[in-house]
């Protein structure tokens, strides 16, 4: 096909023997694929009708009405916002902006923490194309838009089948005046693990070039060598370097005396000098409490003079109260959802904040006739997820004591139910926070987080406390990711590593004390790239090599099922998650202007190796497919 698309271009035709039209013309190497892409639709949308969706009971498919949408002109391009302030005065011009303002500035999480947080990292790009345009005009004066980043980019290729980066390019198109923000978890990129540094500066650059603007970086031990690396690479893309103290223990507590205010003030002021534009709180467990916040931002207002942007998780309730008090000592930025996203695991809600502040002399800076609007199409489609969802509902103030990351209730949840653990959630909940003491105390926010989770699963799945961990340890193969953590390959904890259990876990190993950065062999992106162009038979693009060299694995089975089924990203919610019921008729938009409307007319009974046909109409036309029923 390659030979034939080159003999039907206009410069061979011309005479023009000159081939390098080939290098430049990547639509020579588009070959006619073998499946067309609606069959293949037809076999991920049989496949998910017989056998199910991963993570889901199998049931009948819900039936909703369309979500409510803000009936609103979107003819006119959306009202200038901090986009062009950053586009035309650079970070700095943007920090001395953000310092004039007297009213709070709000960071929306609603594509990112505030669905990580809840609904297990499952919302998919569909739902989020479908109200980004509104967005843009009813949220014009936001701060900035959370929405890649932390767990979303592995759990779009993983579970939803879909290529973040497209996520960033098209929601880029559609919201251009505001900020777009990511969570980069420094050596560990969006990972669980230390890359290499030059995987960290080539996806940071990627991502600033595919669109993100503000870079929230953290380090999971609060290790600032671990950060080191990406704040550089950030302000060489001319983005903003937002850097970030994770909070952990409580600063009120006279016993708690690990994590102090000077232990923050100190990171601070060293942050500061590392060339952080704005600097983070980042609350990720919501363990804040309001005094401490007044206390706490009050005297970082005194230490450092960068602009201050405080993250929460609202699992105890307080979020709206401690905010109040953080902006009551001089806080710039806070980070909320819509209402109907907000609350419980995930931020405190942008609704009722405007509320509880207006009329204090320090307005929130949102319109709530437009984001209660906004909020009405988010509680409709939350219910799409319902699955998903982690089952609290209401404040847990247990967060002070067990001290689980927002971001992490949900998953951790569905990864206790998936060894079958799902029945011991309490004492899994509650051996969280004995880890967390045996390990020394450490900041636990991923993937320091998932170390204490994966360990807190091992021990309550083998019945073991903390005593026989010490004891037996010699005889026990710990979870690969404690080992990694006490041979220091995701960087070292304040304090220091507690050397018995190190001994214990490391057996023979020797552990690192310096930054893992500077062991670990650069990876080799054209070897990558070769690997992919292999498996693919097309060129392959930086993001693809970038994807490859963070998760060679996940990446391996997405384009494995993209190849198998093609573009799901295309199908609404629904249909992804649940397939289609009998008699049922849908439309799929499969590119601009191209919509196949499908039919599900028949399933055919079990043949004998276990093969259903699935008889559909596409376009009106009869079309079969089989499928191996597994269910
Ligand atoms: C992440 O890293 O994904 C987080 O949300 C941490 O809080
Ligand atoms: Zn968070």
């Amino acid at each position: 096909p390659f030979l034939e698309n080159v003999v039907k271009h206009e410069n061979f035709i011309k005479g023009e023997f000159d081939t390098s039209f080939i290098d430049s013309t990547p639509e020579l190497f588009l070959f006619p694929v073998r499946l067309d892409r609606g069959t293949k639709l037809l076999s991920y949308i049989g496949n998910v009708t017989i056998n199910g969706f991963p993570g889901i009971e199998k049931k009948a498919k819900p039936i909703h009405t369309a979500p409510r949408k803000p009936q609103i002109i979107l003819a006119d391009a959306p009202p200038s916002g901090t986009k062009q302030i950053l586009d035309e005065q650079g970070a700095e011009g943007l920090t001395k902006w953000i310092h004039e303002q007297k009213d709070v500035l709000l960071t929306d999480t609603t594509f990112r923490d505030a669905h990580q947080s809840l609904l297990a990292t499952r919302v998919r790009s569909h739902d989020m194309f479908n109200i980004a345009n509104e967005t843009a005009r009813l949220q014009h004066d936001l701060f900035s838009m959370e929405m890649w980043g932390g767990a979303t980019f592995d759990v779009s290729y993983r579970f939803l089948k879909e290529n973040p980066w497209v996520r960033l390019e098209k929601l880029r198109k559609q919201v251009p005046n505001v900020l777009f923000q990511m969570l980069f978890r420094g050596a560990n990129a969006v990972g669980y693990k230390n890359y290499p540094d030059n995987v960290i500066r080539e996806f940071a650059r990627s991502s600033a070039e595919a669109g993100i603007d503000v870079f929230r970086i953290f380090d999971s031990l609060n290790w600032i060598k671990g950060m080191e690396v990406a704040i550089d690479e950030v302000r060489l893309s001319g983005k903003v370097a937002e850097a970030a103290i994770c909070y952990t223990g409580d600063i009120l507590d006279p016993s708690r005396d690990k994590y102090t205010v000077d232990y923050y003030k100190k990171m601070a002021k060293e942050l500061e000098a590392a060339g952080a534009h704005i600097l983070a709180i980042k609350d990720m467990a919501g363990l804040l409490k309001p005094e401490a916040a007044y206390r706490l931002i009050s005297e970082l207002k005194d230490t450092i003079s960068l602009p201050i942007h405080l993250h929460t998780h609202d699992t105890s309730g307080n979020g709206i109260y401690m905010y109040a008090k953080a902006i009551e000592a001089g806080v710039d930025i806070v980070d909320t959802a819509l209402g109907t996203m907000a609350g419980l695991t995930s931020q405190p809600s942008a609704n009722s904040l405007y509320y509880a502040m207006k009329g204090t002399g320090r307005e929130v800076k949102t319109d709530i006739e437009s984001i209660e609007k906004l909020s009405h199409y988010w509680e409709d489609v939350r219910k799409y997820y319902s699955d998903f969802e982690s089952g609290m509902n209401s404040p847990h103030s247990e967060i002070y004591v067990h001290e689980m990351p927002g971001g992490q209730y949900s998953n951790l949840q569905q990864q206790a139910k998936a060894v079958g653990l799902g029945m011991r959630w309490e004492e899994v909940k509650s051996m969280y926070s004995r880890v967390n003491m045996l390990f020394g105390d450490v900041v636990k926010v991923t993937p320091s987080s998932k170390v204490v989770g994966d360990m807190a699963l091992f021990m309550v799945q083998n019945d073991l406390d903390e005593k026989t961990v010490l004891s037996r340890g010699e005889t026990i193969d710990f979870p690969e990711s404690v080992i990694e953590f006490f041979e220091g390959y995701i960087g070292q904890p304040h304090g220091g590593f507690p050397k018995e259990l190190q001994k214990v876990v490391l057996k023979e190993r020797k552990p690192i004390t310096v930054r893992p950065g500077e062991l670990l062999e650069p990876a080799d992106f054209d070897e990558i790239k070769k690997i992919l162009f292999e498996k693919l038979e097309r060129p392959v693009s930086k993001q693809e090599v970038l994807a490859y060299a963070l998760y060679p694995k996940v990446i391996e089975e997405y384009l494995a099922t993209n190849k198998q089924f093609g573009n799901v990203s295309v199908l609404d919610t629904l249909t992804f998650l649940y397939g289609m019921r009998l008699g049922e008729e849908i439309e799929v938009e499969i590119e601009k202007g191209k919509t196949l409307m499908i039919k599900l007319v028949s399933i055919g009974e079990p043949q004998k190796d276990g093969h259903r046909t699935i008889y559909f109409e596409l376009n009106g036309q009869p079309r079969e497919v089989n499928i191996q029923d597994i269910s």
